[in-house]
């Protein structure tokens, strides 16, 4: 069915991984558009409870397609890449990790920052080097990369091309575990874990309420948290964890 991803499902964690090698994954638009097919899949699939986005050793994704870019003037570009598909990926309701060994860069890293978290291999390498190109980012890079590590550094980044180690990264808060790049996959599983058992409407809630701390000001965003937490009084996994708790037992979430 997909001639760009493979996705796969390991019980309750859903994979989907990026599959153009030959061209260190580049995003073309038939891949984004199969991403985004997979992931309505998995988000009506009650069994998938976190979604994990990969690509290979030796590249996440190497940026959009640059060969797709060569005819179209601006114009083109309005009417004909909407960037619908890309929307998707950061309005996906359950947990989406990104798991990146090798080239995050450009689209690539975009499509890695509109995740909720980023397991990072080793080897793992970031950066915005549309300048070199005579663009500049245009899937939220110069909006994500600016809120996750301020200004300066995101300019640094952006205005140069300039690409950022693993370990930068990291320290930087761009990711949020460094792994050895042998067994990446296996090691993002086992980073996800702990969300496989968790509540799905909170879940889907406290990304969606998290996100919100970058699109609102802070009373604002205090406001929709309140919100939300009143909301999730009116479900039975709010029930079924109060309950838990205080009868000394673990909680068995349905996600109604
Ligand atoms: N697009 C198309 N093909 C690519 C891309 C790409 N982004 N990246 C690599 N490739 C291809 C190469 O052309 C090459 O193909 P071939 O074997 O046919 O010549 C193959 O992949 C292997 O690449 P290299 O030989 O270059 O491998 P190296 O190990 O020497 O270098 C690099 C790896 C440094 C990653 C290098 O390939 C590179 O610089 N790639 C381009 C990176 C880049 O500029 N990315 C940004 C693209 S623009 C973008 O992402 C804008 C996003 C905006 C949102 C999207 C909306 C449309």
């Amino acid at each position: 069915m997909f001639e760009n991803i493979i996705v796969e499902k390991d019980g309750p964690i859903g994979v989907i991984r990026l599959n153009r090698p030959r061209v260190l994954n580049a995003l073309n638009r038939q891949l984004m558009k199969e991403v985004s097919i997979a992931l309505d899949d998995m988000e009506k699939d009650e069994g998938i409870k976190v979604v994990i986005l990969t690509g290979n050793e030796k590249a996440f994704a190497a940026g959009a397609d640059v060969s797709e870019f060569k005819d179209p003037k601006g114009p083109d570009m309005l009417f004909n890449y909407r960037f619908f598909e890309w929307e998707r990926v950061a309005t996906f309701l359950k947990p989406l990790v990104a798991s990146v060994a090798g080239y995050a860069l450009g689209g690539g890293f975009e499509l890695a920052m509109m995740c909720d978290m980023i397991v990072a291999a080793d080897n793992a390498v970031f950066g915005q080097p549309e300048i070199k190109l005579g663009i500049i980012p245009g899937a939220g890079g110069t909006q994500r990369l600016t809120r996750l590590i301020e200004k300066h550094r995101a300019m640094e980044y952006i205005l140069t091309g300039k690409f950022m180690d693993v370990w930068k990264a990291y320290r930087m808060g761009v990711v949020n575990r460094v792994v050895p790049v042998e067994n990446y996959l296996e090691e993002t599983k086992r980073f996800v874990k702990d969300l496989i058992s968790g509540p799905p409407i909170a879940l889907a809630v406290a990304k969606d309420t998290v996100n919100k701390a970058y699109e609102l000001n802070l009373r604002e965003g205090l406001d929709y948290e309140r919100k939300m937490f009143y909301f999730l009084f009116s479900t039975q996994d709010k029930d079924e964890g109060i309950s838990a708790f205080l009868e000394k037992r673990r909680p068995d979430f349905k996600g109604r």
